[in-house]
């Protein structure tokens, strides 16, 4: 009995100091020492079997063994939480993580980009309320009252009174009843129109409009005003085109394309073969809207323009789904 308990402790001494992680060790010990048929546990249930004289020296023994095994096994559970320890410092040469840093959104950029442009001919910038009335959104921009455009279908209403914004124009309307003639200004900002979403359309999109009012204004400062403007969008060579057109705040009113800088007006993909690529429409401001707001009409002469945004920035960048700008998956705005 002696020799086999000396033997057990030996074996077990050597094991414990060879496991190498805290679960070897675990089985170790269940092995050993647990309760049900731990080899110690077995060999001190047959003591009842052995003389009555050797029993008190072999219980003694297997009390020191078991202690000396139990010691060796938390010292070296000891040791391994040590080690685990110190496998958990930081490596602290490695390089840092870079942060991730956010940018404005392409639309906030292409805004940026015009509203600096204009800013660079003398124009400044106005803001107004996305929900505005309709005397301010259609009647002072001469809008008839049975206008389409006034219709349920095309104008998100607001219940007890007032419309979102479906143009920038009213913000033009405020800023001409607060400021006189010679004025400059332009006013970027979202709009809204009773759409359903799809690759080309949506409720809310942006535009930048402008007005300029002063003595002899005429249709030919209108036209060199978007040249510039396509100049300094598309590069030295870019050219802008006017189609007579309608609007009820413009009289007259024209749509304006720039002819693409790409294929000159042969048609390629980035202008879908048309040769141009449609900006926006312009016109001289209706004397009814001068009416509207106080300025005597036989003393000055406006020019007005609109251009949306969203279009612009896909034609920029070649998205071929309005959806994208909307989404915000940080995949797609990190890659335009
Ligand atoms: C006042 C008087 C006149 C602004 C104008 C347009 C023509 C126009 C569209 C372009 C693309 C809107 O986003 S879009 O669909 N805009 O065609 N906007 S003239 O005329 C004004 C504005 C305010 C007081």
């Amino acid at each position: 009995m002696r020799e086999k308990l000396l033997a057990l402790l030996e074996r077990t001494a050597e094991e414990v100091s060879g496991a190498q992680d805290i679960s070897a060790l675990e089985e170790v010990r269940v092995r050993v020492l647990g309760r049900k048929d731990g080899e110690l546990t077995v060999i001190m249930r047959s003591m009842g079997k052995l003389p009555a004289e050797e029993r008190p020296e072999i219980g003694k023994l297997v009390n020191q063994v078991k202690a000396q095994i139990e010691e060796a096994i938390s010292a070296r559970k000891e040791a391994l939480s040590e080690v685990k320890a110190v496998e958990v410092v930081p490596d602290l040469t490695l390089p840092g993580r870079r942060p991730r840093v956010g940018r404005a959104h392409l639309i906030n950029r292409v805004t940026d980009q015009l509203v600096d442009i204009f800013h660079g001919m003398g124009f400044e910038v106005a803001l107004g309320p996305e929900v505005e009335s309709e005397y301010y959104n259609f009647e002072c921009l001469n809008f008839p009252p049975d206008h389409p455009a006034r219709d349920m279908q095309d104008t998100l209403y607001v219940k007890g009174g007032g419309v979102f914004r479906t143009h920038t124009s009213p913000v033009q309307i405020r800023y001409m009843l607060e400021h006189q003639p010679p004025i400059r200004m332009v006013c970027p900002g979202r709009v809204f129109r009773a759409d359903v979403v799809d690759a080309s359309h949506s409720p809310v999109f942006h535009q930048i409009e402008g007005l300029l009012v002063d003595k002899m204004v005429r249709m030919s400062d209108l036209k060199g005003l978007l040249a510039e403007m396509a100049k300094q969008l598309y590069g030295a060579g870019a050219k802008v085109n006017l189609r007579p057109s309608f609007f009820p705040f413009t009289e007259p009113s024209a749509e304006f394309d720039i002819v693409c800088v790409n294929c000159e007006g042969a048609g390629c993909s980035t202008c879908g073969q048309k040769g141009r690529i449609e900006i926006g429409g312009a016109g001289m401001v209706h004397q009814e809207v001068f009416q509207a707001v106080g300025y005597d009409k036989y003393d000055v002469t406006g020019l007005a323009f609109g251009l949306g945004i969203d279009r612009l920035a896909m034609m920029m960048c070649k998205i071929g789904d309005l959806r994208l700008l909307f989404e915000n998956d940080l995949r797609f705005l990190a890659g335009v």
